[in-house]
């Protein structure tokens, strides 16, 4: 049993995949894996977090687009305040903007921005408090395609083990093969990955008023069909002269790769009291980045897991790039192979 561990009875009885370090021990809790302080703050969140009928929750898996659906949502809800005044994202990470609810919100699960309604999270639907389901909140799902996902994992675990050097940190750290498949098991941060969309897509389309399911390839392609749709549905549509002035193109561009990657804060400095360097938040953005990574197994690997994971669900990851509809010709073959 670790030392200091809140709800040891709990969690001691829980499968476990050890972390980088101890801190970051995974447990299987509820059908996915939590690393261990997540875990923690996350049963203190069942137990104590009361939501409020305006909040809006910002849910996704991990490295997935949560930085800049952050910062879009930010710049939505607050450009009144700060479309002529200095945009506080330009010497904040958005992370810092409102509370993330398993990095913030486990000692004082009652604490809320004031004036904004925004939390965010990764904690999957069947494991959210209940008062959030309850309570008939918007929620704002964002989902990447699984190579991408795990490539962007991937590269911040690597960035993760660097900040990980004390007599804590366990060596050696899974190869990328072995990453990929603990990935593909679901054994990974917040994991299984697929479960995790299926849990939110499905929530969509029983409550579509409110519920709003993005891409991030999609949000890429239309950020102003998307950025208009998330103002609405946020329930602070743009205004006719807004739109004249051009102010969702504004907040576009406030919140571009671009921009925010080249800013000081982001470039520099630490969030979660130095667990994480600001800028692994803004790496590539690119779509298509796992050929980079991903060698022809590996890839068949994943499109293998995402087919097998999808099946009968009717969701798709939504690309209609070539890349997708290669990947599934490799898995059918795959499939006939072992057939
Ligand atoms: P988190 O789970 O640690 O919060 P998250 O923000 O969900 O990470 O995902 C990070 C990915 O979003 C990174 O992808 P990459 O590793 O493939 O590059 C990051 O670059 C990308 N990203 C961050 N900000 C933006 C943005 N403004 N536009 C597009 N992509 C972005």
């Amino acid at each position: 049993m670790e030392t200091n561990m809140r709800y040891p009875e709990i969690i001691s009885a829980l499968p476990k995949r050890e972390g980088i370090d101890p801190s970051l021990d995974f447990y299987e809790y509820q059908g996915f894996w939590f690393p261990l302080v997540y875990l923690e703050a996350t049963i203190t969140l069942q137990e104590h977090f009361k939501a409020n009928p305006e909040d809006i929750f910002l849910c996704s898996f991990v490295k997935t687009g949560t930085t800049w659906l952050k910062a879009l949502a930010f710049s939505i809800l607050t450009r009144d305040r700060f479309m002529q005044s200095p945009n506080p994202l330009l010497n904040t990470v958005p992370h810092e903007c409102f509370p993330h609810m398993e990095v913030d919100l486990g000692d004082d699960p009652s604490y809320r921005t004031p004036q904004l309604p925004l939390l965010a999270t990764h904690i999957p639907y069947t494991s959210l408090p209940k008062s959030i389901l309850e309570s008939g909140c918007k929620i704002i799902y964002i989902c990447r395609e699984p190579k991408d996902t795990f490539t962007s994992y991937w590269h911040m675990l690597q960035t993760l083990k660097h900040l990980s050097t004390g007599p804590d940190a366990r060596e050696p750290a899974p190869s990328l093969e072995e990453e990929l498949e603990l990935f593909c098991q679901g054994k990974s941060a917040f994991g299984p990955y697929w479960d995790h969309v299926l849990g939110f897509w499905r929530a969509s389309i029983e409550r579509p008023e409110t519920m709003l399911f993005l891409k991030y390839e999609e949000l890429k392609k239309d950020e102003l069909f998307y950025v208009k749709k998330l103002a609405e549905f946020m329930g602070k549509p743009f205004s006719q002269e807004e739109e004249i002035e051009g102010v969702p193109e504004k907040i576009i561009g406030m919140c571009s790769f671009r921009n925010l990657s080249n800013l000081e804060v982001n470039k520099s400095g630490f969030y979660q009291k130095g667990r994480v360097y600001n800028n692994s938040f803004f790496r590539k953005g690119d779509v298509g980045d796992w050929k980079n990574l991903l060698t022809e197994d590996m890839k068949v690997m994943i499109d293998y897991t995402t087919e097998q994971k999808l099946q009968f669900s009717g969701f798709t990851f939504g690309s209609s790039s070539e890349q997708e509809t290669e990947g599934k010709s490799m898995v059918q073959g795959l499939g006939r192979d072992r057939d």
